[in-house]
Formats: structure tokens, C-alpha cells, sequence
């Protein structure tokens, strides 16, 4: 008998869907216990589906974690929402994360930002496509740490009447709170059966893909509003160097030329500065030294290109 046939083990899927920035890729790393989907303050921050793979209780509880729900308006949108809802089918528990304190807002507020109404009505957006489709999901309430309890009590109530829910858990995904009741309730519900992966494998991305979310992260955070929503990063080089070092090549993908003066920063300020802090994260995820170039190409058009979606891991499997 090998080990992976061990008859005590057990093994599913837990997908986890919400609107965009509702924490889901920053739930999902807590859960793992190391980063392997990007965070971002922006929404569209995960692109692609990815899982994460956590062991709890002799449980491989394997999280896919998705692309927000929201009304699209691109293809590219388009492509995102499908590989969200393609990531909640055949699987064993389906989480429904929200943002609470920007839920209740939109609910009990007079002058909810745009922001927060914008999230709910992609959350109810979700709920409606649930309702549709007869399933049930677990509610997670996200963001406590920034809602006093009386609220998540209105919200509660609020979100029982859909009857939608088995089970309802609050939770802060950044800070930790409420998290381990939570796995633990995810352990027990996962199937009977061999584990999926090897023990120490946390995601199913490669380091040439992971290499180039890390810069993608990067950017994001560091191109605040004038941010442009085609912007895309592929890793095309990975080598050796003599000394037997990592060289990595990677292109930032713009759609139009005028973007790159934006990318470049003034005096190529902000691609030294984005280069800088990628580098020193991949040295630590890769625990190696590192070499890495960063180069910007304009590809016009990609965004309306399903052709290109594939690249993305975003057609469907
Ligand atoms: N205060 C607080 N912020 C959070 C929490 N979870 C996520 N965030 C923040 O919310 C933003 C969106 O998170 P992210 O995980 O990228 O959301 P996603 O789009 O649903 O994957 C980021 O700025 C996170 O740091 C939380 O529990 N508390
Ligand atoms: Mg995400």
C-alpha cells in the first residue's frame, strides 16, 4: 500500500466565488499558509482560475480560487467570469465570500460609495446565478476587523432569507480571525479518498507562471489609478546562468505605446522600482538569487483576442 492509499485520508475541492475584492485569493493564501495568488487593493486582480492546496486532519482540502463575479462588459471580462463559474462546478463545498462591511453599507447606509454598491450588486448578481442553477453554498463573511458585530448580525439575518446557505462563518481572511473553525468544518466535509498532491505542493502554477503573477502584483500595486486594464505579464526566458544562477526574462504586455511612458515611470523609475521588489520575492519563494529583466511590448487589441485567452489559462478545460 502506498501512502496516498492510506483508507483513512480524505480529499475535495472547495471553490471560493465572490465579487471582485472580496478577499477570495487573500482567504484562499491564509489558507494555504503562503501566497499563491496575488493580492491586490484592485479589483481584477486574479485573473485565472488556481488552486491551492492546504492539509488539515488528514484532509488535502484543494481551494480554487477564481476570477470575481461581476457584470461584464469586455471579452476579456467575459473569459474571467466563465472561468469563475467553471471553477464552482464539480466541486465539494462552494464558499461564497463577501465583503461585509461593504455589503452592509450598500444595505443600511444613505450614501453607500460607489464602490460598495457596485459589490453588492455583484454579490446578488452571484446569489441570483446560485438561485438559478439550485445550489447551496456556504456564506463567508469577510472583513470583520472592519464591522462592528451588530452589523454582521443585519447581515445575517439579511442573507438567511435567500435560503441559500447551509452554514454561515465570519471570518477575517488578512488577520486570521475565525479561520480555523472554518477549516475545520471544510475538513470534515471533504470526501474519502487519496490525497491529489504530493504533500509539500501548494499550488497548481508553475514558477514560470507564479514569476510572472508576482510582477503582475507589482505593477498593480504600484500603477494606482492610471492603471491600464489590458496590462499583462509572460514569462518568455527561464535559463541558467554559468554560475548556474536563475535569469528570468519577462514582457509587460500594453496594448497601446502611449501606456508605456506610464510603465517606464519617469527616468524608468517605476519599472526599476517594480523590477527591485519582484526580484527580492521571487528570491525568497524560489529561495535562490535571482536575475531578472523586464522588457515592455506593445500588443494591440489582446484584450478582444480569445485567442489569447489560452495563454492566460482562461479557456475553459
Ligand atoms: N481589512 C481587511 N482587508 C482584507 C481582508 N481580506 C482581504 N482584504 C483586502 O481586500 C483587498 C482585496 O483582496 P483580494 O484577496 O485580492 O480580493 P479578491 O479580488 O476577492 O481575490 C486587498 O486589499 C486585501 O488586502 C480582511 O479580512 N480584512
Ligand atoms: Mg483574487
Amino acid at each position: 500500500m502506498t501512502l496516498s492509499d492510506n483508507p483513512n485520508r480524505q480529499c475535495g475541492f472547495v471553490a471560493v466565488i465572490g465579487a471582485p475584492n472580496a478577499g477570495k485569493s487573500t482567504f484562499v493564501n491564509q489558507m494555504v499558509g503562503a501566497k499563491v495568488s496575488i493580492v491586490t487593493q484592485k479589483v481584477q486582480t486574479t485573473r485565472r482560475r488556481i488552486r491551492g492546496v492546504a492539509l488539515k486532519d488528514g484532509a488535502q482540502i484543494v481551494y480554487v480560487d477564481t476570477p470575481g463575479i461581476f457584470k461584464p462588459r469586455r471579452k476579456l471580462d467575459e473569459a474571467m467570469v466563465s472561468a469563475a463559474w467553471d471553477g464552482a462546478t464539480n466541486v465539494d463545498v462552494l464558499l461564497l465570500v463577501v465583503d461585509a462591511p461593504s455589503y452592509y453599507s450598500h444595505l443600511a447606509d444613505d450614501r453607500p460609495g460607489a464602490a460598495s454598491e457596485r459589490a453588492a450588486s455583484n454579490t446578488n448578481l452571484i446569489i441570483d446565478g446560485l438561485k438559478k442553477e439550485n445550489r447551496k453554498a456556504i456564506l463567508v463573511l469577510n472583513k470583520i476587523d472592519l464591522i462592528p458585530s451588530q452589523h454582521l448580525l443585519t447581515l445575517i439575518e439579511h442573507f438567511n432569507e435567500t435560503d441559500l446557505f447551509d452554514e454561515t462563518f465570519m471570518i477575517s481572511a488578512e488577520k486570521g480571525m475565525g479561520t480555523e473553525d472554518l477549516e475545520a468544518y471544510l475538513a470534515a466535509r471533504m470526501p474519502a479518498g487519496p490525497w491529489m498532491y504530493p504533500e509539500d505542493q501548494l499550488s497548481d502554477i508553475s514558477d514560470r507562471l507564479m514569476a510572472a503573477e508576482i510582477t503582475r502584483e507589482k505593477l498593480f500595486l504600484r500603477l494606482h489609478q492610471e492603471l491600464p486594464y489590458s496590462l499583462t505579464v509572460e514569462t518568455e526566458s527561464w535559463k541558467r546562468t554559468k554560475k548556474k544562477e536563475l535569469r528570468i526574462e519577462q514582457v509587460i504586455y500594453i496594448e497601446r505605446d502611449s501606456q508605456k511612458a506610464l510603465v517606464l515611470g519617469r527616468g524608468g523609475h517605476t519599472i526599476k522600482a517594480v523590477g527591485q521588489t519582484a526580484r527580492e520575492e521571487m528570491e525568497t519563494l524560489f529561495g535562490e538569487k535571482i536575475h531578472l529583466f523586464l522588457f515592455v511590448k506593445v500588443r494591440a487589441n489582446w484584450t478582444d483576442d480569445p485567442a489569447r485567452f489560452r495563454e492566460m489559462g482562461l479557456q475553459p478545460e
